[in-house]
């Protein structure tokens, strides 16, 4: 391809992306973190993070030149996932027999790390043939980046005080995905934070893990209580008790923020739940076996629990007083 200008390559690029079914594209020029690097730190020393250890691996999450030492650009994507459909028991028969817990929008369909990769992959082989000699590595949930930070400063959306990315035209209810490249295009800026004086998502938090505002206490999190953590480890006491019902996964601070009365559906039919089943009953659960664990949720993000850690956060239900049996 002839030299381009940097606004023409930037709007070749973002095309290619939208074509490709991103929902949407920013660019940041790439940077080593100052302040938001402090605040990660500091959340570290917390011991916010629990025992998600890689996240204590923190040089590159800093300085992402130490990724692609010759990256002058971070490419992020969004993709929403944003299907309509509501937690509600599946049949009469569920909803009066059995405790029924929730999903949360993300996992009810395939794995976005699947779909979201593919779709990168070909931002990078764009980028390879557009630009000649370039390099580019791409990441979605996959790599020692501060995926949020970089969505900020190209411009997506800002943190919420729930901590997650708002978009002002489509909500939060989207993965991010990133490239990186040495290519240098026009980039955008970040934009205002639009959370004003609303509280809803601290107040409506079941465990009360938004500690402050725009700052999450992992180890306070249903999302982390019910996923990230090994399914030998019991689900303490006082989280047990403010499951509020979900299985897998929290959404509650998302459901109540007003900025996702603008979320628009998305096309993707991935994301849609499979078997239209946005919640799991406590007798399909507990009496599911290994190799049927494995056939239903062979693609789909619920797999990371085991069977054994999805039975382990039905068990906790079970104790949990407030559930809706
Ligand atoms: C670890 C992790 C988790 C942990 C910790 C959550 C967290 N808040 O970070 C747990 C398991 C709890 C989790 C849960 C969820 N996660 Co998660 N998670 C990640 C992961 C792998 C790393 C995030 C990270 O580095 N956290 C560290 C902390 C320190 O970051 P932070 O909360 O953003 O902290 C910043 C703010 O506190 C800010 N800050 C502090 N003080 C102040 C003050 C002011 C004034 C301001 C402006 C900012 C500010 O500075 C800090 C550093 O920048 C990312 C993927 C990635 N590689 O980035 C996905 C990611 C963040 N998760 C994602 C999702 C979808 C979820 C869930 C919605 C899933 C679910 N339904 O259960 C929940 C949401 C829970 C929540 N309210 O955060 C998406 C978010 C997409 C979006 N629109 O923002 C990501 C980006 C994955 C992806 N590729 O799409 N997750
Ligand atoms: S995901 Fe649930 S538990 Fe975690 S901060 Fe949001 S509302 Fe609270
Ligand atoms: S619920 Fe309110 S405070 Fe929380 S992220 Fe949404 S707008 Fe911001």
């Amino acid at each position: 391809m002839e030299q381009l200008s940097n606004t023409n390559s930037t709007f070749l690029l973002k095309d290619f992306c939208l074509n490709s079914g991103f929902t949407s594209v920013g660019i940041a020029p790439v940077e080593v973190l100052t302040t938001e690097f402090e605040r990660y730190q500091d959340w570290i020393n917390l011991g916010y993070h629990g025992t998600m250890s890689y996240l204590e691996k923190a040089s590159q999450r800093q300085n992402i030149l130490e990724l692609l030492p010759e990256a002058r650009s971070v490419i992020v994507t969004t993709t929403n996932y944003y299907t309509p459909y509501k937690h509600s028991p599946q049949s009469e028969n569920e909803a009066t027999t059995s405790t029924t817990g929730k999903i949360s929008r993300y996992a009810w369909g395939e794995d976005y790390h699947i779909l979201v990769k593919e779709r990168l992959k070909l931002v990078e082989e764009f980028l390879q043939t557009s630009f000649q000699g370039s390099t580019s590595k791409s990441y979605v949930d996959t790599g020692p980046i501060l995926e949020k930070v970089w969505a900020v400063k190209a411009g997506i959306g800002w943190q919420g005080k729930h901590s997650n990315v708002i978009s002002k035209a489509f909500g939060s209810w989207f993965f991010i995905g990133i490239v990186l490249s040495s290519v240098e295009f026009d980039y955008d800026s970040p934009i205002s934070d639009f959370c004003g004086t609303c509280t809803a998502c601290i107040d409506a938090c079941p465990t009360s893990a938004i500690v402050e505002p725009y700052r999450v206490d992992a180890t306070k999190c249903i999302s982390y209580w019910t996923i990230e953590t090994k399914p030998d480890i019991s689900i303490p006491e006082e989280i047990a008790v403010n499951l509020d019902n979900w299985a897998f996964g929290c959404d509650t601070c998302q459901d109540v923020c007003p900025w996702n009365r603008f979320q628009q559906e998305s096309n993707e039919e991935q994301f849609a739940p499979k078997f239209e089943e946005t919640v799991l009953s406590s007798e399909t659960v507990m009496l599911m076996n290994q190799e049927e664990f494995s056939q239903r949720f062979r693609k789909s993000p619920v797999k990371r629990t085991k069977l054994a850690g999805l039975q382990r956060n039905f068990l906790a239900l079970q104790s949990d007083s407030n559930t809706k049996i």
